[in-house]
C-alpha cells in the first residue's frame, strides 16, 4: 500500500515536473520571440512585386517591388535572389547620351520610415539564368537581404508588359 502511494506521489511529481518544463519552454519561446519581433520592425516590407514576362527564348528578365522601411534607421538592400533565377542583380537606369542604359548597383538604400520603388525605368532587379520559362500568371519568389543580414521574401506575379512599361 505504501509502495503504491509512493509510486502515485512519484507520478504526481513527474507530472508536475513536466508541467513546469512546458511552462519553462513556453516562457523561453515568448522571450525568444521578442528580439525576433524587434528585428521584424527593422526589416523591410515588400509589396506589389511583379516580374516581366521574358521575351520568348530568353532566360533574362526584370522584377519590380516596392520596399518599405518601417524602422527608425535607414537600411540597405545588399543582395537579391529569386527561386527561378540562377543569379539576381540590382540595377539602376543611367543616362548615356540620349539613351538610358542599365547599370548594376551594389546596394539600395531605403530611408528610415521611407520607401523605394523598384519600377520600370528606374531601379529594378535583373533575373539571370532563369531555370524555366515564365509565363504571365506564374508566381515566383523574390528575396531581398539587408546589410544587417535580414532576408525578406515575397511572391511576385509574372506579367506581360511592353518594354518601357
Ligand atoms: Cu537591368
Amino acid at each position: 500500500m505504501s509502495n503504491s502511494s509512493a509510486a502515485a506521489r512519484d507520478n504526481t511529481i513527474a507530472v508536475a515536473a513536466r508541467a513546469w518544463l512546458v511552462i519553462i519552454v513556453v516562457f523561453a519561446m515568448v522571450a525568444g520571440a521578442r528580439p525576433a519581433t524587434l528585428n521584424a520592425q527593422t526589416s523591410p516590407s515588400l509589396s506589389g512585386a511583379w516580374v516581366r514576362e521574358p521575351v520568348p527564348g530568353r532566360d533574362v528578365t526584370a522584377a519590380y517591388v516596392v520596399v518599405e522601411n518601417p524602422g527608425a534607421t535607414e537600411l540597405r538592400i545588399v543582395s537579391a535572389s529569386a527561386d527561378v533565377a540562377g543569379t539576381v542583380e540590382m540595377h539602376e537606369m543611367v543616362r548615356s547620351g540620349d539613351m538610358m542604359k542599365m547599370s548594376p548597383v551594389k546596394s539600395i538604400t531605403v530611408p528610415a520610415k521611407g520607401k523605394v520603388e523598384l519600377k520600370p525605368g528606374g531601379l529594378h532587379l535583373m533575373l539571370f539564368s532563369l531555370k524555366k520559362p515564365l509565363k504571365d500568371g506564374d508566381s515566383v519568389e523574390v528575396a531581398l537581404t539587408t546589410d544587417a543580414g535580414a532576408t525578406v521574401k515575397t511572391k511576385a506575379a509574372v506579367k506581360k508588359a511592353p518594354m518601357g512599361q
